[in-house]
């Protein structure tokens, strides 16, 4: 089995563990610790005040479910060992025996259900807006299958743009508009916010505040094609400072360099890679793909598929429909010396 062979199915068995961890669902009381990635599973937790709410109708909904359940299951049990009194001529019982209970059930159902409807809508009135005004708006973009990610400012030379991994300053409200440049993706954060929808023509809007600095993991929830399990995100929240010097360094363009490697690199990008991909600061400036000015700064590639090490890039880039089949990213052909030097320029790209 070779590397690329042996990553996907690492990528198919957390898919599997995902799925088992839905309905695992074990209650974990601590935070997430600093870059510590904050799985999809703690979709019963949450960190932030966009959640908080949502999180507890959930598990009000769940107990009072189970508590529904169990008690039906006890009823009907009750009922199956409950001897018949053959002796009664009425143990079949008169079509109007037991109507009662059903006027009791049914009241009873009623009642819940109104008052559940209520909460409900308390709970969507709570997160619909945050307490006070963004700090921060940001545009995310669904694309098959990754995100875009574009830092708004006022002042246009601010603003810059990055892929699949948010950063946001911890305990501000931080506005998030969602698009689609091809079809329907659906923006999902668990433990900072609820879903919604990118739709393409359409501009929707949620917001996400963390409480505490961490990693936490995102996912897109809308059906959307054959790698739409490996369309993930990661949410790194951060203290105002290290937010700060990170926006900083977003904003900058690729910094340049004169090694001879670096420099074949560079010109075999401009002929391979820049129809797709942006580098600010160099003549590649495709924008169908992730822009990779600041490729190294980014914990993992291919939206949360692998973690981003040099080994890995050389992976991904040679074979990236083993990776990610169907990903609008050819497996490029590439000799051991376009390789050395590709990854040369590559790892400037701080
Ligand atoms: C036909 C367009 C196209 C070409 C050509 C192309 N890429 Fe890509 N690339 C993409 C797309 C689309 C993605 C996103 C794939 C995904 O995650 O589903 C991507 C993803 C990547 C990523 C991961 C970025 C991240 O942050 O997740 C890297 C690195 C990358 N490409 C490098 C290259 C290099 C180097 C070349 C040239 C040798 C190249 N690409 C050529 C379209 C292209
Ligand atoms: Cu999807």
């Amino acid at each position: 089995m070779n590397n690329s062979e042996s990553i996907l199915r690492k990528g198919v068995l957390d898919n599997c563990a995902f799925c088992l961890c839905i309905f695992a669902a074990v209650p974990v009381s601590a935070a997430p610790a600093e870059n510590e990635v904050a799985p999809l599973n703690y979709f019963l937790h949450s960190y932030g005040p966009a959640s908080t709410p949502t999180m507890h109708l959930g598990w009000v909904f769940a107990s009072l479910l189970v508590a529904i359940f169990i008690i039906i299951a006890l009823l009907l049990v009750g009922a199956i060992l409950r001897k018949r009194r053959a002796e009664d001529p009425r143990a079949i019982g008169r079509e109007d025996e037991g109507m009662s209970w059903i006027y009791i059930g049914t009241g009873v159902s009623t009642c819940i259900l109104f008052v559940l409807a209520v909460y409900t809508l308390i709970t969507l009135n709570k997160v619909a807006k945050p307490a006070h005004a963004p700090a921060l708006t940001l545009t995310v973009t669904g694309y098959d299958w990754w995100w875009k990610v574009e830092y708004e400012n006022n002042d246009p030379t601010r603003r810059f743009v990055t892929a699949n991994e948010i950063h946001i300053p911890v305990g501000v409200p931080v506005l998030v508009k969602l698009k689609s440049a091809d079809v329907i993706h659906a923006f999902w954060v668990p433990t900072l916010a609820g879903k919604t929808q990118m739709i393409p023509g359409l501009t929707n809007q949620q917001w996400i505040e963390a409480d505490t600095e961490g990693v936490y993991r995102g996912q897109c929830t809308q059906y959307c094609g054959v790698q739409h399990a490996h369309m993930g995100l990661e949410v790194v929240a951060q203290n105002a400072a290290e937010f700060q010097k990170w926006q900083e360094a977003q904003r900058r363009t690729a910094a340049t360099h004169s090694a001879t490697d670096v420099n074949e690199g560079q010109k075999l990008f401009l002929d391979r890679c820049s129809g797709c991909h942006t580098i600010r600061g160099t003549e590649a400036v495709g924008t169908h793909a992730p822009d990779l000015t600041h490729l190294k700064s980014r914990r993992l590639i291919a939206a949360g598929l692998l973690t981003n090490t040099p080994d890995h890039l050389v992976q991904w880039i040679t074979h990236a429909q083993d990776l990610k089949p169907g990903a609008r990213m050819p497996s490029m052909v590439l000799t051991e010396t376009e390789i050395s030097a590709l990854s040369a320029f590559l790892s400037t790209l701080n």
